[in-house]
């Protein structure tokens, strides 16, 4: 007889094992069911403009209003975009697809009802002087079209002059500035004093790769932030709290 200590076995189940989720799965849970915007909505997340345009077209058709559909639809879509891509299951690429169908959308909207959306606002963005990576900005300045702002965009390597000479000109809610480079992000203390000199207390947005919130919180106009999502946040909540700037470090600042 051979003694067997029943703590020692090792005891198996036959378990059935789970389907991992899929973007795409994840995207499906959170469409709106509306058999008009739903088709709208998924072809936004898949980034499919032809797909966005049909579905347009078709909720057009069938009655809806062409400008309504930016926010019953388009930016339904946005949404499910905006909220998988924070909680990390899609990357940038699917973000930046998704807003060039959403801004092919509004062109398409706008033609068809023969007026122009109601525009939120201004903003002006751009890249350090110096620098060339643009890529966050693109996707900045995306969002932001795409999230129904005006957006002057003046490019990258922009010289400090520049910045101001437009911010003067266009007078914008928010100004953004993007820089990837240790050396280059220095140029956002110049803008804040110019700025400051001049008058100007705007909000300046400032993210990219270099930087980051304690450096950012060093010059006095200066809002951090991380995600190219936190933009139209970070404007949505000026245009609804105002432009102080402890209110919106307050909001978007981690403590
Ligand atoms: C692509 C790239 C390039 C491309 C740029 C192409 C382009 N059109 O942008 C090219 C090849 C041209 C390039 C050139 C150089 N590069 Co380069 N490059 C990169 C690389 C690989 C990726 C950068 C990138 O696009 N990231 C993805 C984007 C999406 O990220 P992001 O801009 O940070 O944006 C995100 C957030 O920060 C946020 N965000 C951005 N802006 C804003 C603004 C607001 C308001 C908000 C809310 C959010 C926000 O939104 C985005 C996503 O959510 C990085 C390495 C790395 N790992 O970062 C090096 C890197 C940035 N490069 C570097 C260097 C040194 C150079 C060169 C000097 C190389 C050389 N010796 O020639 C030149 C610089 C030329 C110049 N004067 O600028 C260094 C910088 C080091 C430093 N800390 O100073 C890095 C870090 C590489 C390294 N490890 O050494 N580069």
């Amino acid at each position: 007889m051979i003694d067997i200590d029943p703590s020692g076995i090792l005891v198996r189940y036959n378990v059935k094992m789970e389907k991992a989720m899929t973007p795409e799965d994840a995207a499906e849970e959170l469409y709106p069911k509306d058999s008009l915007i739903y088709p709208i909505a998924k072809a936004i997340f898949e980034g499919e403009e032809d797909d966005v345009v049909e579905g347009l077209e078709k909720a057009i058709s069938s009655g809806k209003d062409p400008i309504s559909l930016i926010d019953d639809a388009l930016m339904v879509g946005m949404g499910v975009v905006t909220r998988l891509y924070d909680e990390g299951v899609i990357f940038l690429p699917n973000v930046m697809m998704s807003a060039d169908a959403m801004l092919e959308g509004i062109e398409h909207v706008k033609q068809k009802a023969g007026r122009a959306p109601v525009v939120k606002g201004k903003i002006v963005t751009h890249v350090a002087e110096g620098d060339v990576h643009d890529i966050g900005k693109n996707i900045v300045v995306a969002l932001l079209r795409a999230n129904g702002y005006e957006v002057v965009d003046l490019g990258r390597d922009v010289p400090v002059d520049e910045v101001i000479a437009a911010v003067e000109k266009e007078k914008p809610l928010l100004l953004t500035g993007t820089a990837l480079m240790t050396t280059t992000m220095y140029a956002f203390k110049e803008v804040n004093d110019r700025l400051l000199e001049k008058g100007y207390r705007i909000p300046f947005a400032c993210g990219g790769g270099a930087v980051n919130q304690d450096f950012v919180s060093q010059y006095e106009l200066g809002i951090y932030g991380e995600e190219a999502a936190d933009a139209p946040k970070i404007a949505d909540f000026i245009k609804e709290h105002g432009d102080n700037i402890a209110k919106i470090r307050e909001k978007f600042h981690k403590h």
